[in-house]
């Protein structure tokens, strides 16, 4: 193989294991996420109750959301204003994730881990709103019972109704929350310049009861952009493949440094 030909594929190995789309999320390097218990009466972190990896496969760890009482608000964030937002709301074409509630749960039987979009909108002098999917929301009924002890995968967030922290125009669609049911692809009722600040996962707030449950493998793309996965581990443990990959990238290359000296 040519020196240069050798060089470019080495180069082109070792980008393609930078470039891989799932990123691992662990407590030592949580990449942008982070816990943010606004009432203190739950609690968030990655733990190896319910482990799982990206797309259902063998992995070490899960996000774990457990709660004790009424008004729980514990969240899992990533994104914030201060650091810009993550691409225009009417560009969001992947939104999913993998859910799962605990029969030890007493809370309300619908209530499952709930997801939240973090929005500002220039175009209506929105600097900050919430755009909420909860379980409840998705049907017209309050007495709606949801699976348990069992992993709901890659569930499309995009299909359904959401819920918005403070209603913006006349509801786009029915519910039991009136003008603040929101529903996907109108942009939510939102101005063509809003854009979304980040996402969080977390307990809803009113809750009566106890609540377990997680979370797990969290898809965001924009346009025909890639599609990137959150993979919530306690550890990160490099996949065979890229770590062949890595190794043969990083050998082309330093056979290329040998022949030069
Ligand atoms: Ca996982």
């Amino acid at each position: 193989m040519k020196r240069s030909v050798a060089l470019a594929t080495g180069i082109a190995l070792l980008s393609s294991v930078a470039s891989a789309q799932t990123v691992v999320v662990t407590p030592a390097a949580p990449q942008g996420w982070g816990a943010n218990s606004l009432s203190g009466v739950g609690a968030v972190g990655i733990t190896t109750t319910q482990a799982r990896g990206a797309g259902g496969g063998a992995g070490n760890g899960s996000l774990e959301l457990t709660g004790t009482g009424s008004g729980d608000r514990t969240r899992f964030t990533i994104g914030t204003q201060a650091q810009g937002g993550f691409g225009l709301l009417n560009q969001l074409s992947t939104l999913s994730f993998d859910w799962y509630r605990s029969s030890s749960s007493t809370a309300s039987a619908w209530h499952v881990p709930v997801f939240r979009i973090l929005v500002a909108d220039p175009g209506n002098a929105i600097t900050y709103r919430e755009i909420i999917w909860e379980y409840d929301y998705q049907f017209n009924s309050g007495n709606n019972t949801a699976p348990t002890d069992a992993w709901q995968n890659d569930v499309n967030l995009l299909a359904g109704n959401w819920y918005t922290n403070a209603a913006l125009n006349a509801g786009t669609c029915s519910s039991l929350y009136g003008n603040n049911c929101l529903s996907y692809p109108d942009n939510w009722g939102f101005s063509s310049a809003a854009y979304v600040l980040g996402f969080s996962i977390g307990t809803g707030s009113g809750w009566s009861g106890s609540f377990q449950g997680f979370a797990d493998d969290v898809a965001i793309g924009f346009g025909n952009g890639p599609v990137t996965r959150y993979d919530f581990e306690t550890a990160a443990v490099p996949e065979p493949a890229s770590l062949a990959l890595l190794g043969t990238g990083m050998m082309m290359l330093l056979a290329m440094a040998r022949r030069r000296v």
